[in-house]
């Protein structure tokens, strides 16, 4: 950035010179009607913006406009005005000082036309986030343009990529998120060296990413993320001491991080996500400035280094879908305002890092499908920004802290598929944003609560596979957003009680495998939404309540293995299982 600052002081008084000196029957009054034009193509959409737009005003007091100390107009700066309409790049090149034309964040439509090469002043160009259509038209006069950005601009077709080989001075160029013509990598864009800021996310870019973007050593900010990238990184991105932010998801890169990649440690964001990148990770230990690390969805192996236990700046650490092998660090997370990791269907074993929630301000931890052993660290008992803690499918075991189960503002816990002990708490009081608990193929043991969830939020109550006793909870019958009540292969008692048609939304109800007894109640027949009902291996007995007949979403319907008299009602849909 000190070279680019240092360009911008030295020689911009000189390009002003140069732009007028060509000047020669132009006068500041032939400014009024181009500006004049401008604002009859876009008035409409914005009336209060061009109130000072009147010839009685000065061109300089427009507001949004800037001219230069002569006079004339060297800057329109009207962005995020709500702005729509067709721009009249004929008028608007008219203005042969115009610098800055900077427009983004509005609703303009339709193309740009070919007289933007009389635009030949302009540095800076900003039309992202616009609706034009059509293609963008050649750029090559614009070679005094330093600023380009076109990111979701709405423009098509192929980009006039030849055109940025004269744009030497470019220092920010933004071209993502276009649906332009399927191209390689821009080679051109290898030349621009006081780039510093390079978006080409979601540009239908294709190809190998070429050696020599390692040379661009200014850059700050590269992301090529959502294009068809193949083939491994180019290794001189090592280069790159000021990178900052480094977006490569999204492709179909393969091969390991290059080596040498230790040294950008200037690196705050690296994601390089949804890939199919291998081997270890060793070299991230040196990257101590990483705030946010995603490598999701890759084939990474290995250990997670130690040292990022150490790194007092990472707060996002999300690495699920890899085959990474052994411990995470147990310090990881203690450092820093810690807030969301997730190491889900890795191969990890060892404990679960204690101290990730020590600055309290961790939302996520989602550690499921690993190998994780030892029980839940006593200090997420009181990490009340827990909103999702997911551990399921590892070798958890012991008793869940107390506290756990009053965390305000979880809105999931899952805890299935390991071997956890205890009770439920009496007292547990279920929180207004917990949607999901799921408890199943566990040793939990005890009663429910006759009064447990009464009136929640819930969605999912998956309790299967524990040990549990006791009769039913009763209070679940008002839990309006319920979809899956899964009591299976648990020792409950008693009868089933009457579940009312509050439970609109019910999918599923799997009661089987208790030691339920009395009758099927008729109001089952409420629930109208079931897709799957079973009771099977329970004790009931009696006939099968007509009013079942009524379900009509029903798919699968399982009663066997009770001592009823009567197994299916005739002449209803029953007939098809
Ligand atoms: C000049 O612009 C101001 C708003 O900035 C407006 O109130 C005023 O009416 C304009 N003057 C004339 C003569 O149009
Ligand atoms: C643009 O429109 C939105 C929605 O109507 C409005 O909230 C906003 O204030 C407008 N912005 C300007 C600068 O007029
Ligand atoms: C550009 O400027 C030249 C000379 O001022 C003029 O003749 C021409 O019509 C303008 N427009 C285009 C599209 O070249
Ligand atoms: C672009 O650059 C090339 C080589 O530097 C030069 O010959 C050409 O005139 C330039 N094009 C325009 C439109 O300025
Ligand atoms: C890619 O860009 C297109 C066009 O702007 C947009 O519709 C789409 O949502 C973008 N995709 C992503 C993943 O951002
Ligand atoms: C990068 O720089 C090296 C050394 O200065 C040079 O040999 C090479 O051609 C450059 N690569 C590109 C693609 O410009
Ligand atoms: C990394 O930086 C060190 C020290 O600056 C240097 O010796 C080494 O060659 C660099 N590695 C790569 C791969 O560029
Ligand atoms: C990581 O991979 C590199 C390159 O394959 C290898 O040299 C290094 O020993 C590996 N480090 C660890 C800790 O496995
Ligand atoms: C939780 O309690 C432990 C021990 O008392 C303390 O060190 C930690 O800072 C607390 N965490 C939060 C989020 O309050
Ligand atoms: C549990 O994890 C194992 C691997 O550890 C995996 O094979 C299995 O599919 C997972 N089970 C579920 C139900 O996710
Ligand atoms: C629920 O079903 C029972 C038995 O079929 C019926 O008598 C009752 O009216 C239904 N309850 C509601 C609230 O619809
Ligand atoms: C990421 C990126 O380059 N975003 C740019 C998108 O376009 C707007 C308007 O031109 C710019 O302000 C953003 O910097």
């Amino acid at each position: 950035m000190s070279a680019d600052h240092f360009f911008r002081r030295a020689l911009r008084p000189l390009l002003v010179f140069l732009c007028f000196f060509s000047l020669t029957s132009f006068s500041k009054s032939d400014e009024l009607q181009p500006l004049l034009e401008f604002e009859s193509a876009l008035q409409k959409s914005n009336p209060n913006v061009f109130s000072s737009w009147t010839p009685g005003n000065s061109t300089c007091s427009f507001s949004g406009i800037v001219c230069n100390s002569n006079g004339f107009v060297t800057e329109i700066n009207l962005p995020q005005q709500n702005l729509s309409g067709v721009l009249p790049f004929d008028s608007i090149c008219k203005l042969q000082a115009l610098e800055k034309l900077s427009l983004g964040f509005n609703f303009l439509h339709g193309g740009i036309s070919e007289d933007l090469k009389n635009c030949t002043c302009l540095q800076q160009l900003d039309l992202g986030w616009n609706s034009f259509s059509g293609k963008v038209p050649d750029l090559s006069s614009l070679g005094k343009l330093k600023l380009l950005s076109l990111n979701n601009s709405g423009f098509s077709g192929q980009f006039p990529w030849r055109s940025l080989e004269n744009l030497t001075s470019l220092t920010f160029l933004s071209l993502g998120d276009i649906v332009f013509e399927k191209s390689p990598f821009p080679v051109e864009v290898l030349k621009l060296e006081k780039l510093y800021w390079l978006y080409l996310s979601n540009c239908s870019l294709e190809g190998r990413i070429p050696e020599g973007l390692g040379n661009l050593t200014l850059l700050e900010n590269i992301d090529i993320s959502w294009n068809q990238f193949y083939g491994e990184l180019p290794g001189d991105i090592v280069k790159l001491k000021n990178l900052r932010q480094l977006e490569l998801y999204t492709n179909f890169l393969t091969g390991t991080l290059p080596v040498g990649f230790g040294n950008l440690t200037s690196l705050v964001n690296f994601d390089a996500s949804g890939n199919s990148l291998q081997g270890n990770i060793s070299e991230v230990r040196f990257l101590t400035n990483i705030a946010s690390l995603h490598l999701y969805e890759n084939q990474f192996t290995g250990e997670i280094p130690e040292e990022l236990g150490e790194f007092n700046k990472l707060v996002v650490f999300s690495i699920y879908g890899n085959k990474f092998t052994g411990p995470l660090p147990q310090k990881l997370g203690s450092g820093a305002d810690f807030v969301c990791i997730d190491a889900s269907e890795n191969f990890f074993t060892g404990p679960i890092p204690p101290d990730m929630c020590k600055n309290g301000k961790m939302t996520i931890l989602h550690l499921l499908q690993n190998g994780f052993t030892g029980g839940i660290p006593e200090n997420y008992a009181n990490c009340s920004s827990l909103q999702r803690l997911r551990v399921s499918n590892n070798s958890l075991s012991g008793l869940v802290p107390a506290g756990i189960w009053r965390l305000s503002n979880l809105s999931a816990i899952d805890l299935a598929m390991n071997n956890f002990e205890g009770t439920i708490p009496k007292t547990w009081a279920i929180g207004s944003s917990l949607r999901v608990i799921d408890l199943s193929e566990n040793q939990f043991q005890g009663t429910i609560p006759k009064t447990w969830a009464m009136g929640s939020s819930l969605v999912i109550i998956d309790l299967s596979e524990n040990q549990f006793q006791g009769q039913l909870p009763r209070s679940m019958t008002n839990c309006m957003m319920l979809e899956v009540i899964d009591f299976s292969g648990n020792r409950f008692d008693g009868e089933i009680p009457e579940l009312v048609e509050s439970l609109k939304g019910l999918h599923l109800l799997n009661l089987s495998n208790n030691a339920l007894t009395g009758h099927i109640p008729p109001s089952l027949g409420n629930l109208t939404s079931l897709e799957s009902m079973d009771l099977s291996q329970n004790k009931l007995f009696g006939e099968i309540p007509a009013q079942l007949t009524q379900l009509f979403s029903l798919e699968y319907f399982n009663v066997s293995n009770n001592r009823l008299t009567e197994a299916i009602p005739r002449g209803n849909q029953f007939d098809t299982f």
